[in-house]
């Protein structure tokens, strides 16, 4: 008579994938000295969100080994024989209340177990109020800002913290969403126009980390991941923050606007507009011959290029006109070259910009 009780090849199956499952979850635990792809974390609650990652991972490593083990074993074991005839039917099998309890309530449990895990770290990272630093990003095409108390203006090379002091990040974007990543970190949020998302967190170990944009946000998307996380002992940071301080002493700390009337040039200092050049235009503009675009044209030969006297709105190719397009954008058949406030430009940086661009010949 057929019966429904495993026999020996339905143990011997358990037993192979329960060996499978521990080789799984050890996998998990021990992957940093296994096989780590993934950085070592570099602060908190880092290190929680790869316990948790570890946990979930192990968990689900044992789930799919026996969900998939079973199907395939019992595809194997109750197949249609040759010996049996064609319209024979298996074992027919009606309601197992205790079985059923038992799956319904052990995954209940266990997804309430991975939600309590989840939002306390959650918690953590969004909402718990910390003392220590409080630095603003701002997300734009294509790079970030930085904003620091009691510095002027932003900051614009990287975002240098010190080490083992809790940080609160306010991030927000300039223009379309953009993604905040630091995966050393274990951090990622949006950043949303007119909206502020905070994380918080400390960073614990010395050392540069890459911050990468990870929501397509134009055409510059795949430039934005040269700016870094620099985490320092406190007295390098202290030295880069007061020198940014001295840096930023006369930036104004108002909303970038785009002002009425020309600009005046005067005194326009090249190796400053060197400098924010690679900052907030270099994603765009090559400091090549005017063919040599990225977004928009090389700028190499945009003021001393006899085989393009003029500029791309038709004016002639003086300073004062490039401080037009610099003050107003432009869009033309090439696309669209932001103003002055979607630049973050003050009129002095505009100034040192066109002495800088007077200077490539
Ligand atoms: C988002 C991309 C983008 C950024 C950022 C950007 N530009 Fe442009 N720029 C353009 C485009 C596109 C054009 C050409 C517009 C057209 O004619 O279609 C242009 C045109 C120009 C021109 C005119 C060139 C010519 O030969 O007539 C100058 C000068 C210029 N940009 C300077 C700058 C400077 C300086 C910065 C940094 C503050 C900057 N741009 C930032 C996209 C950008
Ligand atoms: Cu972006």
């Amino acid at each position: 008579m057929e019966t429904n009780k495993p026999g020996r090849g339905f143990w011997v199956t358990t037993a192979i994938l329960a060996v499978i499952s521990i080789a799984g979850v050890l996998y998990f635990w021990l992957m940093p000295s296994v096989e780590p792809w993934l950085p070592p974390e570099g602060g908190h609650p880092g290190d929680q969100v790869d316990w948790l990652f570890r946990f979930m991972s192990s968990t689900a490593a044992v789930l799919y080994t026996f969900v998939v083990g079973y199907v395939i074993y019992f595809a194997i074991a109750y197949r249609l024989r040759r010996s049996d005839p064609p319209d024979a039917l298996g074992v027919q099998v009606h309601d197992n209340a205790k079985l059923e309890i038992a799956w319904t309530v052990v995954p209940t449990l266990f997804v309430i177990l991975l939600s309590i895990l989840s939002i306390k770290i959650w918690y953590v990272l969004q909402i718990q109020p910390t003392n220590g630093l409080v630095v603003e990003s701002i997300g734009r095409q294509w790079y970030f800002t930085f904003r620091y108390p009691n510095v002027n203006g932003e900051v614009t090379d990287a975002m240098h913290l010190p080490v083992n002091m809790p940080v609160t990040l306010n991030l927000t974007s300039n223009d379309v969403i953009h993604s905040f990543w630091v995966p050393d970190m274990r951090l990622k949020a949006d950043m949303i126009p007119g909206m502020i998302n905070t994380i918080r967190f400390t960073p614990t170990r010395v050392g540069r980390y890459q911050i990468i944009c990870t929501e397509f946000c134009g055409t510059g998307h795949s430039t934005m991941d040269k700016q870094t996380m620099v985490v320092q002992s406190m007295p390098a940071y202290l030295a880069w923050y007061h020198d940014w301080q001295q840096r930023n002493a006369h930036v104004s700390n108002a909303i970038p606007t785009v002002s009425s009337g020309a600009i005046s040039l005067a005194g326009g200092d090249a190796a400053a507009g060197r400098t924010l050049f690679s900052q907030k235009c270099s994603a765009c503009h090559a400091l090549g011959p005017f063919e040599q675009r990225i977004v928009g044209p090389g700028l190499r030969g945009v003021l001393h290029d006899e085989s393009h006297p003029e500029l791309v709105d038709g004016d002639e190719a003086t300073p004062a006109d490039v401080a037009k397009i610099l003050q107003n954008g432009y869009t033309g058949s090439m696309g669209h070259m932001p103003n002055q406030a979607e630049n973050g430009l003050s009129n002095n940086d505009i100034a040192n910009l066109v002495a800088f661009l007077n200077t490539l010949k």
